[in-house]
């Protein structure tokens, strides 16, 4: 697209925006300082390199078999970085226990280094992305349906070890990039049929939680994801979210918020004001659940735009974290890096674009009618200038432009795989 035109079309929009009181530039200011965690697995549809040559167990599912999967650290890596030069502003990367650098060994999970890792944060600051960290109790001879919450002392203490050790990985990230690494924690831990002795796992998952998190560190956060139920493990989850929440708030946790690991009509945009009274912050795993928690390419839909205008209109843009959590097997991936990211700020930007002063008091003196015909006029203002603005600014592709490139690289590199 013209450069000229792009100016043209943001010079308006801010006028537009200007006389409902909004400053496009204090927004444009505000996106360049909202980071996507990226999630390292879209890359290879959750494989990761410990050459163990394992399933995806755990009761996620990647679908598809588009050509061209990253194989290994290095393609992984060309991947991310063609991926991030499609998306305007500046990033991190949230990677899992099972992306390690192991160099061929094999390194079970009870005996994961912050060395095996350094080759990540090496890379990580050359191309000026800090980085996320999850523990991974997936995909394991020793995973099963029940890992922390295990009531076989051997096995819970094999998982208890790992997650303590990605701790010590998450510290190490952490204080190498001098901003505290995130580390999420979500166990699949459930059972297919009607279940028992739920109340025993809880306390067992409670117990380990408790051992694992009485290090104290100051350079990595935690965070605890909750799911409705995984496949295979339809009848139990032990993590649920009330299990979560309540831990969460009793120990002054973060919660990851997964868009896909609720009811399909619950709101998960009404749970940011609610728990952020109680818990210090939130992640999120932005996702599109397509009847389950399948796990396809973020878009810009409703439940999406809904909870990053929750997040502006809580004032807590400075207190949620912002990864994404899909993958699909079934497009190219490196598109689906793409679409799901600027989806994500799309979203963002028109949240942040929002007449929120005028609505509030729209709202706080009873003028309803006012404030639906403001929220509905808003959809149509023309927010799309101002991030095509925020793409030439930060130098990428303006609109559909990145299509053809990602066709290329997928000729030139993917393809040849
Ligand atoms: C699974 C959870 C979890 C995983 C990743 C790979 O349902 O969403 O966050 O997707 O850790
Ligand atoms: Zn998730």
């Amino acid at each position: 697209m013209k450069e000229n035109l792009i100016q043209q079309a943001y010079e308006i929009a801010r006028e537009r925006y200007a006389a409902l009181g909004v400053d496009t530039e204090k927004v444009l200011e505000q996106m360049q300082n909202f980071h996507l965690s990226l999630h390292c697995w879209q890359a290879d549809d959750v494989t990761g390199f410990e050459n163990q040559g394992g399933d995806l167990t755990g009761g996620i599912q990647a679908t598809g078999n588009y050509p061209g999967k990253a194989r290994n650290i290095d393609e992984l890596r060309q991947d991310i970085l063609k991926a991030t030069s499609y998306i305007p502003g500046t990033h991190r990367l949230n990677l899992h226990e099972i992306y390690g650098d192991f160099k061929g060994k094999v390194v079970d999970r009870n005996e994961v280094e912050p060395e095996h890792f350094q080759s990540w944060i090496e890379w990580g600051k050359e191309n000026n992305m800090k980085l996320d960290f999850n523990s991974t109790s997936f995909s394991h001879p020793k995973s099963g349906d029940l890992s922390l919450s295990n009531p076989d002392e051997g096995i819970r203490r094999f998982w208890i070890e790992h997650t303590k050790r990605c701790r010590a990985v998450a510290e190490a990230m952490g204080k190498a990039q001098d901003d505290p690494c995130i580390m999420n924690l979500w166990v699949h831990d459930g059972s297919k049929d009607i279940t028992v002795n739920r109340k025993l796992y809880r306390e067992l998952l409670k117990e380990s939680l408790d051992e694992i998190f009485a290090t104290e560190y100051d350079n990595m956060k935690d965070c605890i994801e909750s799911k409705v139920f995984g496949i295979g493990l339809e009848s139990y989850t032990v993590g649920s979210n009330d299990f979560y929440t309540a831990y969460a708030a009793s120990r002054g946790k973060m919660i990851t918020l997964d868009t896909g690991h609720f009811h399909p009509t619950e709101s998960v945009a009404d749970k940011v004001s609610a728990m952020l009274l109680y818990v210090p912050e939130l992640m999120l795993h932005v996702s599109r659940p397509v009847r389950w928690d399948s796990d396809h390419v973020t878009i810009m839909d409703d439940p999406t735009l809904d909870l990053f205008s929750e997040i502006v209109r809580a004032d807590a843009l400075d207190r949620v974290h912002y990864g994404l959590d899909y993958f699909d097997a079934s497009i190219n991936r490196i598109g689906a890096y793409v679409i799901g990211s600027r989806a994500a700020q799309k979203c963002m930007c028109r949240a942040l674009l929002e007449p929120i002063a005028t609505l509030r008091d729209y709202e706080l003196t009873g003028r309803g009618f006012q404030r639906l015909a403001l929220l509905e006029e808003c959809k149509a203002l023309p927010w799309n200038a101002v991030y095509d603005m925020f793409c030439l600014r930060n130098n990428v592709p303006v609109g559909e432009s990145f299509i053809a490139e990602i066709e290329k690289y997928e000729a030139e590199v993917t393809a040849q795989r």
